[in-house]
C-alpha cells in the first residue's frame, strides 16, 4: 500500500473545510492512519518546503503554512499519491478541474487549500518528517476494505 501525506492548510481550516476535505479523501477510499490538529512551527514549514527554499515564494508561503493551525493525515491505499494529487487538482486552483478540492473550493496559488504529497518516495519522508512512529497507527483495516481494493 502507498502512503501519501495530506495537509489541510491554514486558509481550509480557517474557512471551516476542513470536515469537506476529509470527506472526499476518506470517500475515495483512502484509508486514514494518522491525523492531527496543529500549529505548524518555523523550522518544520522550512523543511518541509525545503525543496522550494530558492523560490521567490518560498517566504511567502513558510508565512502561509504557519499562519494558523493546519489538520495533517497520512492516508493510504493502492495509488494513494496518484489518487490523492487527482482529488487536490493542479497547484494553481484557478486551472484545478472542477470536482477536484482545488477546483471547486480554490482561486488562488497561494491559497490552495490542501497539500498532498508528489511521489511515493516523498510520501514517506513527509509521513516521517510529521510523525512519530506512536501517532500513527499501522496494519488496521476496514470491513469496506474488500469492496475497495480488490486484493486484500
Ligand atoms: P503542489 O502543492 O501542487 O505540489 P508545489 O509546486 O509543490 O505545488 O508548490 C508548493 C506550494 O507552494 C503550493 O501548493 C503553493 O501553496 C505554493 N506555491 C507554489 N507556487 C507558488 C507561487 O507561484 N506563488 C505563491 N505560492 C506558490
Ligand atoms: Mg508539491
Amino acid at each position: 500500500m502507498e502512503r501519501t501525506l495530506i495537509i489541510v492548510k491554514p486558509d481550509g481550516v480557517q474557512r471551516g473545510l476542513t470536515g469537506e476535505i476529509i470527506r472526499r479523501f476518506e470517500q475515495r477510499g483512502l484509508r486514514i492512519v494518522g491525523m492531527k490538529f496543529m500549529q505548524v512551527d518555523r523550522a518544520l514549514a522550512e523543511a518541509h518546503y525545503a525543496v522550494h527554499r530558492e523560490k521567490a515564494f518560498f517566504a511567502g508561503l513558510v508565512e502561509y503554512i504557519i499562519s494558523g493551525p493546519v489538520v495533517v493525515m497520512a492516508l493510504e491505499g493502492t495509488n494513494a499519491v496518484a489518487a490523492a494529487r487527482a482529488t487536490i487538482g493542479s497547484t494553481k486552483p484557478h486551472e484545478s478541474a472542477p470536482g477536484s478540492i482545488r477546483g471547486d473550493l480554490g482561486i488562488e496559488i497561494g491559497r490552495n487549500l490542501v497539500h498532498g504529497s508528489d511521489s511515493v518516495e516523498n510520501g514517506e519522508k513527509e509521513i516521517a518528517l510529521w510523525f512519530k512512529d506512536g501517532e500513527l497507527v499501522s496494519g488496521w483495516t476496514r470491513s469496506t476494505d474488500k469492496w475497495i481494493f480488490e486484493n486484500v
